[in-house]
């Protein structure tokens, strides 16, 4: 496959401070390393709008959004781009909102083509302004994609500027819906909110939990989720790495006890990859300034390292 590497210093998504921080994080984790990682690609940077946190936050229920649509659409242009010329992006991001973007340009380069998703994440990142209990727009990615608003779980009154921009935001990157519920499948999800649990029980969606994983088998679970996007066309991998185990993601805005350890990670990505339909890659929400010795990013870089080397094996 023609790798591309793509470059998103996304951070106005986060509730934390430090996520565009990542990927230059994960450049210093390579040279420790001691790994020629970054000097096999010819990165693709797309532009950020951080910015906007100094003209101060005009959206209480979906912060930055503003700004954060700016870029979305950045990666979205980007990633059609890229898939147009049949590039394979190893997207590279801090803040995870800017995987609608990914989604958005994997689809609209081939909208006839049915888009599965797998999302290993702690989190189902399913809000929207309606829902939200934090305002930050990382937990809203998938929501965009869906177009779900969920009112019948409203929680919030969002400002008729912020509605604006959301409603902006669903209809970028052509016809919403980009993606439907029962082609994302959720691996190590374990941390959400009622409105989050109500689109998942209603919607059925599936998710792998890290105990159901552990009784399978790395393996049969990338087997599973693959099984489960039968239908699917062409799958898009979103690594979340607060999905890793607290113990190894102190180095992330919000971890959460209980994940995966780097060796199922690494076993896991390295797995899935393999599977022809999958068309982009991509891992995001590493905070180098939360944790010491530049941990996080040093355990991220295994997983995209040994993750990019699988997928050059393959083809
Ligand atoms: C929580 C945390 N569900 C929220 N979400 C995170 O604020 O929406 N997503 N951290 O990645
Ligand atoms: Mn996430
Ligand atoms: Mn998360
Ligand atoms: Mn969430």
């Amino acid at each position: 496959r023609d790798i591309k590497l793509v470059e998103v210093r996304s951070e106005l998504a986060a509730g934390t401070r430090g996520a565009s921080m990542g990927i230059d994080a994960l450049k210093v984790a390579s040279l420790d390393k001691k790994s020629d990682f970054f000097s096999k690609f010819d990165p693709v940077n797309v532009k950020d709008a951080n910015d906007y946190l100094w003209r101060g936050n005009e959206h209480p229920f979906a912060k930055y959004i503003d700004g954060v649509y700016e870029v979305i659409h950045n990666v979205y242009t980007t990633i059609k781009d890229l898939r147009e010329r049949r590039k394979f992006p190893i997207v590279l991001a801090g803040d995870h909102s800017t995987a609608a973007g990914t989604i958005m340009g994997i689809k609209a380069a081939h909208t006839d083509r049915r888009l599965g998703v797998i999302w290993i994440d702690a989190h189902a990142d399913l809000h929207s302004p309606y829902t939200s209990p934090s305002g930050n727009m990382h937990g809203m990615p998938l929501a965009i994609c869906l177009g779900i608003d969920n009112l019948e779980q409203k929680q919030n009154e969002p400002l008729p500027g912020t509605i604006a921009y959301w409603e902006k935001l669903k209809n970028l990157g052509g016809k919403n819906p980009k993606i439907i519920p029962e082609d994302i499948v959720f691996i190590g999800v374990r941390s959400t909110e009622e409105p989050e649990n109500y689109l998942i029980r209603h919607h059925v969606i599936n998710n792998i939990s890290v105990a159901e994983s552990r009784a399978l088998g790395i393996r049969n679970t990338a087997e599973k989720a693959l099984h489960l996007l039968r239908d699917c066309d062409q799958i898009y991998i979103s690594f979340d790495v607060d999905s890793l185990d607290t113990s190894i993601s102190k180095g992330t805005g919000t971890p959460v006890p209980d994940g995966f350890t780097i060796k199922e990670a690494v076993d896991l990505n390295e797995a899935l990859i393999k599977d022809k339909r999958v068309c982009a890659w991509e891992i995001v929400e590493v905070n180098p300034t939360l944790d010491t010795e530049n941990a996080m990013a040093e355990n991220a870089f295994e997983v995209l390292e040994s993750t990019t080397i699988s997928l050059i094996q393959n083809f």
